[in-house]
C-alpha cells in the first residue's frame, strides 16, 4: 500500500516551527586486534553511540547553475522542468506522453515505511525530510556555446518533436553565461563549438564565474545555489607538489596564472569562494587536492565525480550480488557505443582516460570485500570501451560481458545490452544531486560528548549512490556498490527523523 506522507510521533523527535530534532542511537561496531597468549585474535564490541540531529525545515527558493548548460544533458534536464512545471504532455507514436520525474531517487522511488494489518506501507521518498520541489527551481548556467536552451534541445535530439515545439518558447529566451574555454583540457574536436568564452587570466575567470553566481543570485531572487559541472569530460590534471597539492599552492598558482589549472577546477575554486555547493558530473580529477583543502576549509560542500547513470550502476549491482552469492567474476568487459557530443569529445585518448579511470574502479570494494573468491590483490580483468557512432546519436549502446568461476571450476557467462537516450538517464541524476546536496546543507548532527552542532564533512559522501567514482573525505573507505549507497542516505535521512535502519528482519511475522 502507498501513502503520501507521515509524521513520526516519538519522545525522540521534537518537530518545531523551523526544525525537527531527533535523538538517535547508532547501533556500530568496534574491532579490536590483539596479541593474546602469543596469538593475535580479532574482537568485535557492539557499539552504541548517541547522536542528535536537527534538520531546517525551511525550504529555499533553489537556483541551479550548471557548466555546460547548452549540452544534452543541461537542455534536457531544463525541458523536462519545464514540461513538469507547466504539466506539458505529448503526442508519441504508442500514446500522450505525460511530463515526468522517472529516473529520480528522490521524485520517483519510495521507502518503507512499515506494515499494517498484515501489508506492506510504502512512501514516497522524499517525504522523508523537507525538500526542494524540482518544479520550482530556477535554472540557468554557463556554456563555451552561445545557442540559445530552445536550439539546444534541439541539436540534442533527444525529445520528441512534438515536445521541442511546446517547450520552445519557454527556452528561447535562455541564454548560456560565457564558459571558460581551454583547449588543452577537451578534445580538440570541440573548437568549433567555443564561441562565447570568457578573457583575461585565470584569475580573473575565477572573479568572473563568482560574479555571474552573485548575479544570478540576485536577479532571480534566490535564497540558495548549487552549482553542477555538466560539461565535457576534461583529461585529468597533473598533481604536482607546489603547484594544486596544497590550498596554499593552488591559490599561489592562480595568482600566477598555471596553465595546469583546468576549467573546472577553476569553477570549483569560484564555488568555494562564494560558498556555494558544487559537484561535479564529469569523471575528471576537478578536485585536486588543493581545491579538496579549501573546501574543507572553508566547510563548503563538493560531490562528485561522474554521474553513476546506466553501464555502471548495473555494473554495481551486479557484481555485488555475485559477489554476495558467492560467484566470483574474473573478466567484465564494457563497450559503449553513442553518437552524441559527449562521445566525440570522449573519442580524443585523453579524455576517455577519465571516463576509463572512472569506469575502472567501480567493482573495487565488491572484491576486496571477499578474501574466500580473491586473494590479497586478485582482480577480475576489467576493460572499458568507447567508441564514437554519430548515427545512434544521443541513444547509447552499452553492451557488457561478465564471465565468472562457478562451483567445481564451471564458468557462467552473463551478457547484457542495454539501448537508452544518455541524457534521459543523467536528468534526473542531475536533480537528486542538487536537490541531496541542498538538503543536506540543512542537517546539522552532534554526537555525545561534541560540544557542537556541526554539517556534515564537506566532502559530501552522501551523494555516493549517484556518482561512478565517489569523492570522499581522505581516510574514508569508498563504498560503490549501490544497495549500500542507497541504504546510507536512505538511513541516514531515517536517521533525522528518529527512525530506525530499514533492517528488512520482518520479526514480527517470525
Ligand atoms: P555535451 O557535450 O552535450 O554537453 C557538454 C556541454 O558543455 C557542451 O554544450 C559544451 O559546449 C559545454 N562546455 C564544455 N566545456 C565547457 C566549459 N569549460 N564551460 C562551460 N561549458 C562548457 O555532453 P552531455 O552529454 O551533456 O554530458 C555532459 C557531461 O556529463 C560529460 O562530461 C559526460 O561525460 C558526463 N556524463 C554523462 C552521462 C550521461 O549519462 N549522459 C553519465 C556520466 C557522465
Ligand atoms: C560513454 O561511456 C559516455 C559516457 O559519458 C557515459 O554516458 C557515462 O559515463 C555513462 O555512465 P554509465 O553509468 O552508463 O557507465
Amino acid at each position: 500500500m502507498f501513502i503520501e506522507n507521515f509524521k513520526v510521533e516519538s519522545p525522540d523527535v521534537k518537530y518545531t516551527d523551523d526544525e525537527i530534532q531527533s535523538l538517535y542511537s547508532y547501533e556500530t561496531t568496534e574491532l579490536v586486534h590483539e596479541n593474546r597468549n602469543g596469538t593475535y585474535q580479532w574482537t568485535v564490541k557492539p557499539k552504541t553511540v548517541k547522536y542528535e540531529f536537527k534538520t531546517d525545515t525551511r525550504v529555499p527558493k533553489l537556483g541551479v547553475m550548471l557548466v555546460g548548460w547548452g549540452g544534452n544533458n543541461g537542455s534536457s534536464l531544463t525541458g523536462g522542468v519545464i514540461a513538469n512545471r507547466q504539466g506539458i504532455s505529448w503526442a508519441t507514436k504508442d500514446k500522450v506522453q505525460q511530463a515526468n520525474y522517472f529516473g529520480s531517487l528522490t521524485q520517483a522511488s519510495t521507502i518503507r515505511v512499515g506494515s499494517y494489518n498484515g501489508e506492506e506501507i510504502y512512501a514516497p521518498f522524499k517525504s522523508l525530510l523537507p525538500m526542494v520541489n524540482p518544479d520550482d527551481i530556477i535554472l540557468g548556467g554557463w556554456d563555451i556555446s552561445d545557442m540559445n536552451l530552445a536550439d539546444a534541445m534541439g541539436r540534442a535530439k533527444v525529445f520528441d518533436i512534438d515536445l521541442q515545439k511546446q517547450l520552445r518558447p519557454y527556452m528561447e529566451s535562455m541564454v548560456p553565461l560565457p564558459g571558460i574555454y581551454d583547449p588543452d583540457f577537451i578534445a580538440a574536436n570541440q573548437g568549433p563549438r567555443a564561441n562565447n568564452v570568457i578573457k583575461g587570466t585565470k584569475k580573473e575567470q575565477v572573479e568572473q564565474i563568482m560574479k555571474d553566481i552573485r548575479e544570478f543570485k540576485e536577479a532571480n531572487k534566490v535564497d540558495k545555489v548549487v552549482v553542477l559541472w555538466t560539461a565535457n569530460t576534461e583529461r585529468y590534471s597533473n598533481v604536482v607538489v607546489g603547484l594544486n597539492d596544497t590550498m596554499e599552492n593552488l591559490i599561489a598558482s592562480l595568482e600566477k596564472n598555471e596553465a595546469e589549472i583546468s576549467p573546472s577546477t577553476l569553477f570549483g575554486l569560484a564555488c568555494v569562494y562564494e560558498d556555494v555547493p558544487f559537484i561535479n558530473g564529469s569523471p575528471q580529477n576537478t578536485f585536486v587536492p588543493g581545491l579538496i583543502d579549501l573546501a574543507i576549509k572553508r566547510n563548503c560542500l563538493i560531490g562528485g565525480d561522474d554521474f553513476k547513470s546506466g553501464q555502471t550502476k548495473m555494473k554495481s549491482v551486479l557484481v555485488d550480488f555475485l559477489v554476495g552469492a558467492g560467484i566470483k567474476p574474473t573478466s567484465i568487459v564494457s563497450y559503449n557505443h553513442l553518437g552524441n557530443n559527449d562521445g566525440m569529445n570522449l573519442s580524443a585518448p585523453q579524455t576517455f582516460r577519465s571516463k576509463e579511470i572512472s569506469k575502472s574502479n567501480v567493482v573495487d570494494d565488491m572484491v576486496s570485500s571477499n578474501g574466500i573468491l580473491y586473494e590479497p590483490g586478485e582482480h577480475p580483468d576489467h576493460v572499458i570501451v568507447i567508441k564514437y557512432v554519430p548515427y545512434v546519436g544521443d541513444s547509447k549502446r552499452a553492451m557488457d560481458e561478465y564471465t565468472s568461476e562457478i562451483f567445481m571450476g564451471g564458468k557462467s557467462t552473463i551478457v547484457m545490452h542495454n539501448t537508452c537516450e544518455d541524457s534521459l538517464l543523467a536528468a534526473p541524476i542531475i536533480l537528486d544531486l542538487v536537490l541531496l546536496a541542498e538538503l543536506s546543507t540543512r542537517i546539522h548532527l552532534k554526537a555525545h560528548g561534541e560540544a557542537k552542532f556541526h554539517s556534515f564533512h564537506p566532502v559530501a559522501t552522501i551523494l555516493s549512490y549517484l556518482t561512478k567514482a565517489p569523492l570522499v573525505p581522505p581516510g574514508t573507505p569508498v563504498v560503490n556498490a549501490l544497495s549500500k549507497q542507497r541504504a546510507m542516505l536512505e538511513n541516514i535521512m531515517r536517521a533525522c527523523i528518529g527512525l530506525a535502519p530499514e533492517n528488512n528482519m520482518i520479526l514480527e511475522y517470525k
